[in-house]
């Protein structure tokens, strides 16, 4: 191959701090995707025969092998995305290792099969046993905001119920995706149980119509749609953990000081480009302007460069696409009459996609900040006077992923959760949910649609099989054929016998079924 055309071929894998080139990985062709594809698809009727015992114990060491080489993932996860290193640790090397333990200890629960009764007096004439099998092959595409801890949870999903997995990397993190890959054949994966398939969005595209059984996308709203629309075409099932535009309710009750330092970590942790992000910040009117003030005085604070420094706490933005569109929005609430506390401008100092943290106050729902999902470290502030409104401008929103309400009263802030428009509502906390392994996370609306993490993550990964056995086979069934007005009393009598309120029309209908039932059985 000539050396041009080895270039094209090759994806450069850079460090979103300097710029500078970490790999050059050759794409995967679309014969080497669908390839790995029947490799996977080979390798699953033995990683499922193994059991889930034998799984829960491969992920148990895969927990092992992780923790022992934490620092050198959190330092990968931070040079290929940016990331404060104790970030990469917390947020997403921590979150996995929680995750492999909830795999391990929850698949067998998820594919225990289930015997069920039929209330049905009919239907109590069969047995029924409801039993879940894994969907098989499961594709898996994700991004770059979290690039370890997003694949890995929802590979250790798939593999503990007993799939087997490609996944498809962002094209700007997969050296991480390959050292994921790397653990988890060391605790003892087959090779062929997970491929991780490197490219764009065509590689992505060649994954979603491959030979897979289902597939798991996180991204952007656009590609998700994208992704839907082709899955359409093969009815292909899917799971889409899409965009969010997190509202953060601060009450009147609140502890300010806290509040505001839970803001401004919520709005600028992995520099706001995370999903579950605070987006939006809605503050009682009595709070505001200290609310604000200490918001701007805390953001400020913060010491923004390369993240493998360990005192630093912002991180640069993925790429110069990214630092544009939160441009575009700072500039957009500006030129609307937002007022710029601190932040509003590029870094260029400190490198190619350094934005300050910045935030806004007296902004409104015209604004592209309270609207489109900026994923950038920019938190914008709104007052408001009521509970009522709070609630209006929360759920004001085509997103609905996750919320968050700040008061006193615990309470009182369930209840006001319970009507917020959100796949998660945190109380007195936000973020964090997304390492709470037992909670399933996905959203409503522009969010997406079904789930991963958590019980329902995992059910995901499984399809239902129900089996109904006869207990009297030589019995002809009364409702086959040998219709006619006589058979049409009958039955009405039938219902009648099993529905009736009146204790006669009961009586009735059991002599007119049971005539029915004994001319059939006659013929
Ligand atoms: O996402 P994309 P990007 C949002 C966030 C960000 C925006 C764009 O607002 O600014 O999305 O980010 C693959 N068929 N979120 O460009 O394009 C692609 O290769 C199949 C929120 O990263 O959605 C990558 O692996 N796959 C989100 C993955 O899709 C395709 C996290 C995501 O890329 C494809 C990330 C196609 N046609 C971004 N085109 C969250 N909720 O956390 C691309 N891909």
């Amino acid at each position: 191959m000539d050396s041009n055309l080895q270039i094209a071929d090759l994806l450069a894998v850079r460090n979103p701090a300097t710029g500078a080139v970490l790999a050059e990985l050759p794409r995967s062709s679309e014969g080497e995707i669908r390839a790995a594809v029947q490799a996977a698809r080979d390798a699953q009727p033995a990683w499922n025969g193994l059991g889930a015992a034998e799984r829960a114990r491969i992920l148990r060491r895969f927990q092992k092998v992780l923790h022992a080489r934490q620092s050198e993932v959190a330092r990968l996860i931070t040079e290929e995305a940016g990331k404060p290193c104790v970030e990469a640790l917390l947020t997403e090397v921590l979150v996995v290792l929680d995750a492999a333990a909830f795999c391990a200890e929850n698949a067998a629960v998820v594919l225990r099969p289930e015997r069920v009764r039929h209330a049905n007096p009919v239907m109590k004439a069969k047995t029924g046993r409801l039993l879940r099998e894994p969907q098989g092959v499961i594709g898996i595409i994700s991004p770059w905001n979290y690039p370890f801890s997003i694949p890995a949870s929802e590979t250790l999903a798939a593999l503990a119920t007993g799939n087997t997995v490609v996944l498809k990397p962002s094209e700007f993190t997969p050296l991480t995706s390959l050292l994921l890959r790397t653990l988890l054949l060391e605790a003892g994966v087959p090779e062929d149980a997970l491929h991780v398939v490197v490219g764009e969005g065509p590689a992505g595209a060649a994954l979603l119509t491959s030979h897979i059984d289902k597939l798991v996308f996180t991204g952007s709203v656009a590609t998700g749609k994208r992704v839907a629309q082709a899955a359409a075409e093969r009815l292909l099932p899917v799971v889409l953990e899409l965009g969010g535009k997190d509202p953060m309710l601060v009450l009147e009750d609140s502890d300010v000081e806290i509040a505001s330092s839970a803001a401004v970590w919520g709005a600028f942790v992995n520099a706001g480009q995370t999903c579950l992000s605070i987006e939006r910040c809605y503050v009682h009117r009595s709070l505001y302007d200290r609310f604000a003030e200490l918001c701007a005085e805390k953001a400020a604070r913060l010491r923004v460069g390369n993240g493998l420094e360990p005192e630093i706490e912002l991180g640069p933005l993925i790429h110069e696409r990214q630092v544009r569109i939160v441009e575009e929005h700072v500039n957009d609430a500006i030129a609307l009459g937002a007022r710029l506390l601190t932040g509003g401008k590029r870094l260029a100092e400190l490198g190619p996609n350094f934005y300050a943290p910045t935030v806004l106050a007296g902004v409104h729902h015209s604004m592209r900040i309270m609207r489109e999902e900026t994923f950038g470290p920019v938190l914008p502030i709104m007052a408001f006077d009521s509970e009522r409104e709070a609630i209006a401008l929360a759920n004001d929103s085509e997103f609905g992923l996750s919320a968050s309400v700040w008061t006193r009263d615990r309470l009182r802030g369930e209840a006001i959760a319970e009507r917020l428009e959100a796949g998660t509502v945190m109380v007195n906390d936000a973020v964090t949910c997304f390492g709470i392994s037992e909670a399933p996370h996905g959203g409503i609306k522009a969010s997406g649609i079904g789930r991963t993490h958590g019980r329902i993550g995992l059910e995901e990964m499984v399809r239902t099989k129900y089996i109904a056995s006869d207990l009297m086979p030589s019995v002809r069934k009364v409702w086959w054929y040998g219709y006619g007005a006589e058979f049409r009393r009958q039955m009405e009598g039938f219902v009648d016998f099993l529905f009736s309120n009146s204790l006669t029309r009961r009586l009735r209908g059991g002599l007119k079924s049971a005539g029915a039932i004994a001319r059939k059985n006659k013929v």
